[in-house]
């Protein structure tokens, strides 16, 4: 019988995220601590290896943010490696897109219990545990920014009695909400044979598989909206016959979407905000909240010139607590009073508004790019989603069309 392997697995760590979009309008205090955060959701990977006093920490690709490796990120990685090699915890490493071998680095050199897997073939490290040989781990780096090939084929069970684990940067190829590199289907990771896949580079956390397991920890910190809830990574003992997989959280600070349903005010809707964070300040904060409106009668000039306010209501406090939640942004959801559909078949201006906007939907990036290419504006934004980009479109029609229809009401 082999002996339990027991390990980390994490992946994504991003550290020294600019948090670009996320600063305007936080509070200096709090900015501080966004900023730290990929740093501080490292140090709990690393205390959970400890902690558990686990074999290896497998780190599955974009451990670093930007190709050009910031001097701040190397040495905080290298601290956290030398506390593990005192800890005699292993490291295996290897690259994916976001911190390719070809960027650029400083010369700063990791301790002995690291290993990178820096080829882009597939090569194999055996892992000995008091100087039995019990596992092979296998793995590569990106060379470069995008690595459209297959890789699965060049990952291989060998003939040893040990457990098999294969590091895998990349993505299932039926997935397009992503850059799919390095695809690979469950049906191809299987037919290699290995013991356990530890995958990268999607930032959602996901059980692809049981058994073997085939894993995607998601990132250990979350950098924006669109990844809210709790992150982390995976404690795994791998046995034979029994596996178990714990998830370990890592996030120093999250990201949110709270929503609030059949609001009639911007003052009833103060109201539940406050209860909502009260109820919630001890469990959930840090955390940085997009409040969702769906409600009703809140499109009126008075209302609108109201919620404008409420954010900074809102957050008045907060950077006096230490448990801070930060309303992040306000989205109305409010059902209009009008019929799209009925207003862009008729022959008035509004309808000629609507069928211009239709026209113009493709062309959110040229749109903004004025502001995002504007050389203060441009510390602040980076690229939107296209989730963003809709909501820009939405929020720029309903700001038209009610400032039109409430005029036409009025005259
Ligand atoms: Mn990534």
């Amino acid at each position: 019988m082999k002996p339990t392997l027991r390990f980390i697995h994490c992946a994504d760590l991003h550290l020294d995220s600019p948090f670009k979009g996320i600063g305007s309008g936080l509070a200096g205090r709090l900015y501080q601590e966004v900023v730290e955060s990929t740093f501080q959701a490292f140090e709990r990977v690393i205390s959970h290896a400890v902690e558990n006093k686990v074999d290896f920490v497998l780190m599955v690709g974009d451990l670093f943010d930007q190709d050009g490796r910031s001097l701040k990120a190397q040495i905080r990685l290298k601290n956290g490696f030398q506390t593990l090699h005192k800890a005699g915890i292993n490291v295996f490493v290897s690259h994916g897109n976001h911190d390719h071998t070809g960027g650029s680095f400083y010369p700063v050199e990791y301790p002995e219990n690291v290993t990178i897997f820096k080829e882009e073939s597939v090569s194999v490290v055996p892992f000995y545990k008091n100087g039995e040989h019990v596992a092979n781990i296998e793995g590569f780096s990106y060379p470069e920014r995008a690595v459209y090939e297959e890789k699965v084929g060049e990952y291989k069970r060998s003939e040893e009695d040990v457990f098999h684990i294969g590091m895998l940067h990349g993505s299932i190829a039926t997935n397009t909400d992503h850059d799919v590199y390095a695809p690979f289907r469950l049906g191809q990771l299987n037919e290699v044979g290995l013991d356990y896949w530890a995958l990268g580079h999607i930032h959602k956390r996901q059980i692809l598989q049981d058994d073997p397991p085939v894993v995607y920890p998601g990132n250990i910190q979350g950098r924006h909206q669109n990844e809210s809830g709790e992150k982390g990574c995976y404690l795994i003992e791998l046995g034979e016959g029994d596996t178990t997989l714990t998830f370990l959280a890592t996030s120093a600070i999250r990201f949110m979407d709270v929503s609030f349903d059949s609001v009639h005010s911007s003052i009833e809707l103060y109201e539940q905000v406050e209860h909502w964070k009260e109820k919630n300040r001890n469990t959930l904060a840090p955390v940085l909240v997009k409040v969702v409106v769906e409600g009703s009668n809140m499109e009126g000039a008075r209302e609108r010139e109201a919620l404008r306010d409420l954010i900074d209501i809102w957050n008045e406090a907060e950077e006096e607590e230490s448990s801070w939640i930060w309303i992040q942004s306000l989205v109305t959801e409010t059902k209009p009073t009008w019929d799209r559909e009925e207003l862009k078949e008729g022959s008035h201006f509004i309808a000629d508004l609507i069928r211009h906007i239709d026209s113009k939907k493709q062309e959110v990036d040229q749109i903004v790019s004025e502001l995002t290419s504007h050389k203060q504006g441009r510390k602040y934004i980076g690229s939107f989603t296209e989730e963003e980009k809709k909501e820009i479109v939405r929020d720029a029609e309903t700001y038209l069309l009610t400032s039109l229809l409430e005029k036409e009401r009025t005259e």
